[in-house]
């Protein structure tokens, strides 16, 4: 080979990679741009994104959401997104030599794709697999016609005959020429398509942002108790008794929160004991009798100690009546169902026990929230609510569709996934201040935090230091018994290294157990302990 051959083969290779990249690109923009029309969620990232989320073990979620918070979806698809860079670069690549194998690669990774949307739990039809389809397809095409021209833009290699050196000298300038006018073109075309798909997205979004400004609440038919004024502890470290809508935890599955337009929202009630199907609106809901209740939401997946643990003010419709109305009968007065499935617009399905819904508790299908509508993180427009039970098991968010069932018929997502068919919130305690490896001076420190154990109510809270004797801390006054409740305890510190560890009795009389568990199946139990240095 000649002496150019070198920066001419490496010049190839570049074209070559760069062809790939551009055909992945494309891929997905087409795909994102046809996702608009067909559903966003079936869109490739997502959709890929979603499966790898249903298919992840429980310890590994934990894990993803402790090391990047709020943040792991966004890190699953930058990851995503990198793994597709490097497999279109590795096409590209291939594609020198094969190019009819690589642009068969970019295919097969939409049949990905399109396997992954049409699997998703909340794909209803084939056509999800259209954008993924569509999408990999432009990027075949892409790539076969960009390394066609990578080719004969430098030697011809196909029949590994002629030399570099014996090409005309012109015709491989107007190749390259062509090479570049092309991918230029190509790039700018899938970009154009890229900024058209997020341009028709977030119309949607803007039309559903119109529809939830646009909510008016009604005032309740039954407004929540005033909150008594002893019920929040006055020291620095602690929470806020009702948690601000933007300080509420957030556990949930969705990697684009789900924007929803109140005006098309509908909600199909059906199933077994159920006279005849309903379908209810956002209006039909607003005009029924409201109720106002503080309840305090916890997730399963809180570590003793954690922070998954929030109230607040919640305005819905009560569920009882509703389910009354249509027929429905709990399994104690003869009814054929014990099990009711809630299923989200994102596909996520949370089965609840029909008995502890029609018990009389305040169980609801949410519309507001501290005195305005859902935020869209937190189900706008319409979610569940059970007091007592952790969210897998009653919090639906962004909920379409109620079916009655029975337990024996069907798991719903997390019970698929090993967690509990029924899961009640465990009675637990948590110290807010001092925080762990705080170093507090000598004298008294003030120690505090809350404890739950909601639809039973907290009768006492206990603290004990380094494995002294127990003793009594001052309950905060009671609120409402769905709600957490404070307590707060002034600790005669002396200097050194101290463990503080806290637990609660409900008023059905049980105490925590020392015993620790793990949050999978049915929630951690054991005691929260902080170490702090006193100086
Ligand atoms: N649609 C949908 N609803 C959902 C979930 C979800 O992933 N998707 N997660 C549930 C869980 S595990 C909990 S703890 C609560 C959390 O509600 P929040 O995010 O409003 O705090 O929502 C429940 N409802
Ligand atoms: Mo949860």
């Amino acid at each position: 080979m000649g002496v150019s051959t070198r920066g001419t083969t490496a010049v190839k290779a570049a074209s070559a990679a760069l062809s790939g990249l551009v055909a992945g690109y494309t891929a997905l923009a087409v795909a994102e741009l046809v996702a608009v029309a067909v559903r966003p969620e079936a869109g490739p990232v997502t959709a890929v994104g979603g499966a790898m989320i249903d298919r992840t073990p429980s310890s590994v979620k934990d894990w993803a959401i402790r090391q990047f918070g709020t943040n792991d979806k966004l890190v699953l698809q930058l990851g995503i997104l990198a793994a597709l860079a490097v497999f279109a670069l590795a096409m590209g690549l291939l594609a020198l030599r094969h190019r009819r194998v690589a642009a068969a690669g970019v295919l097969v990774f939409g049949v990905v794709g399109a396997l992954a949307a049409t699997g998703r739990p909340d794909s209803s039809s084939a056509l999800d697999a259209v954008p993924s389809l569509i999408g990999a397809l432009a990027g075949a095409v892409v790539l076969y016609v960009l390394s066609g021209l990578v080719r004969s833009s430098s030697a011809p290699q196909d029949g590994g005959g002629a030399d570099e050196e014996s090409t005309d000298r012109s015709g491989q300038g107007l190749g390259r020429r062509r090479f570049v006018l092309a991918t230029a073109g190509v790039a700018a075309f899938s970009t154009g398509a890229g900024f058209a798909a997020r341009r028709l997205n977030a119309t949607t979004a803007a039309d559903a942002e119109a529809s939830r400004a646009a909510v008016r609440l009604p005032a309740p038919a039954s407004p929540a108790p005033e909150l008594p004024r002893g019920v929040q502890v006055k020291a620095p470290g602690t929470v806020p008794f009702t948690t601000p809508n933007r300080d509420f935890y957030r556990v949930d599955t969705a990697l684009t929160v789900p924007r929803l337009d109140a005006d098309r929202w509908r909600l199909r009630l059906h199933g077994k004991g159920v006279d005849a199907p309903v379908t209810l609106d956002f209006a039909d809901l607003l005009r029924r009798d409201l109720i106002e209740r503080d309840i305090t939401m916890t997730c399963v997946s809180n570590e003793v100690g954690g922070p998954y643990v929030s109230s607040a003010r919640w305005l819905g419709v009560p569920l009882r009546a509703l389910l009354e109305e249509a027929g429905v009968r709990p399994p104690s007065r003869g009814g054929p169902a014990d099990q009711l499935v809630a299923r989200s617009v994102d596909g996520m399905t949370i089965g609840t026990p029909v008995e502890t819904v029609m018990d009389g508790r305040d169980a609801m299908l949410a519309v507001g929230m501290n005195g305005e509508p859902l935020p869209f993180d937190h189900g706008f427009p319409v979610r569940m609510l059970v007091p007592g039970l952790y969210g897998y098991v009653s919090a639906c968010k962004w909920i379409q569709d109620i079916e009655l069932t029975t337990f024996d018929d069907y798991d719903a997502y997390w019970v698929k996934r090993d967690w509990a068919r029924e899961a009640p919130i465990k009675t637990q305690s948590r110290i807010d201040t001092p925080k762990p490896f705080a170093r507090p001076n000598a004298g008294t420190v003030v120690v505090a935090g809350v404890a739950w154990a909601q639809h039973k109510g907290i009768d006492r809270v206990e603290i004990r230091v380094d494995d002294g004797p127990w003793q009594d801390t001052r309950l905060a006054t009671e609120g409402p018994l769905d709600t957490w409740r404070q307590w707060s305890w002034d600790w005669p510190a002396t200097p050194g290294s101290h463990t503080l560890q806290v637990r609660a009795t409900d008023r059905t009389g049980s105490t925590q157990t020392d015993k620790r568990t793990r949050t999978i199946p049915d929630g951690a139990s054991g005691w929260h302990s902080v170490v702090v240095n006193v100086t």
